[in-house]
């Protein structure tokens, strides 16, 4: 008899029988989303990786694999192959630099898996190696903080000094951003660029550098603008400059990217003159591209998503305590 029950309970339970419908989509029906993340290098990318992680969960159809390449593309390279082995169907990659990416491109393509840009782009020539891009306008935003310098200095007859701080090189945030700022300074006589540097979009190598170059400086020179590529240069140039006894907000003005929590601090004190916005939550926008491939739609190809600025001016406590990141 004890073996007839055990019998007849292993038979409901291979059968599933008695069972309520299963909350989770079965194991084989998960989409399988392979993930390519540049690193954790900023405040955005930390909130970028949490919104991808936050909506390919399995309660909602996905299985994600994520992969952080620390700031290195070979590893992204790698991490896209490995995808391409593990027969994934999406791969989500956020390329680290524009160029670069054509033959392991052409390796999804040639697997049949759709690739989606998310954030920055690619260089690459056939545009069919990604399915779509899902991102910012990095020359629009920084055509914003153009507008700002103009503004602010219109009345100005002598120099308008700028130092630089550039993002990671050849990406697309950089590669805008910078580019934005080259046409304001070739535009007007009087902005005159004293230094261009490297802060790779960390707050560490910034205060590095800066620390380097006003050391450097001869005592009198004037800062009037110091254009960070991100809120993470913002920070550690911050923090060089008033090391250096400068006052950011009344000698120097702070202009970045990104207008992440933290940044919308300082900028609601005053240290930062100017924040403008990159929003890091695409990972809706990623789920909506591939749903619309799963039901068989060509997806728009670029979605770029509407941003502002931020300044003392507009911001309040109610911007500051709902921001997400
Ligand atoms: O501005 C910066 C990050 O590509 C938009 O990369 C992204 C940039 C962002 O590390 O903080």
């Amino acid at each position: 008899m004890k073996r007839l029950i055990c019998l007849v309970l292993t038979l409901i339970l291979l059968t599933g029988c008695g069972k309520t419908a299963p909350e989770q989509p079965e194991e084989e029906n998960l989409i399988v989303v392979g993930i390519s993340q540049v690193g954790a290098e900023s405040d955005w990318r930390v909130a970028n990786s949490e919104s991808m992680k936050s909506v390919f969960t399995e309660s909602r159809g996905y299985r994600m694999l994520f992969e952080d390449a620390r700031q290195i593309q070979e590893n992204q390279i790698i991490a896209v192959r490995r995808f391409i082995q593990q027969r994934v169907d999406y791969i989500v990659l956020m390329p680290l630099s524009e160029t670069g990416w054509d033959s392991v491109l052409q390796e999804a393509r040639d697997a049949g898996i759709p690739v989606i840009l998310v954030d920055r782009m690619v260089d690459v020539e056939d545009d069919s190696l990604y399915a779509a891009h899902v991102g910012s306008d990095f020359y629009a935003q920084g055509r914003k903080a153009v507008t700002w310098i103009e503004r602010e200095y219109c009345m100005r007859a002598g120099a308008v000094n700028i130092v630089h701080i550039q993002g990671t090189p050849g990406s697309t945030a950089q590669l805008g951003r910078t580019g934005a700022l080259e046409e304001g300074l070739a535009a007007h006589e009087n902005w005159n660029l004293l230094a261009q540097l490297d802060g790779d979009f960390t707050q560490a190598k910034t205060y590095e550098v800066m620390c380097r170059y006003l050391d450097e400086l001869p005592p009198e020179q004037e800062i009037d603008v110091v254009y960070c590529e991100n809120d993470n240069e913002a920070f550690g140039a911050i923090e060089a400059l008033e090391k250096r006894g400068y006052r950011c907000g009344r000698d120097v003005n702070v202009i970045c990217f990104d207008a992440t929590r933290n940044a919308l601090k300082l900028c609601m004190e005053g240290k930062i003159a100017l924040a403008v916005e990159c929003n890091p939550l695409l990972g809706p926008l990623v789920d909506d591209t591939i749903q619309s491939i799963e039901k068989g739609f060509t997806p728009q190809k670029h979605h770029y998503i509407e941003e502002q600025q931020f300044t003392s001016r507009n911001l309040t406590q109610e911007i500051i305590d709902g921001r997400e990141y």
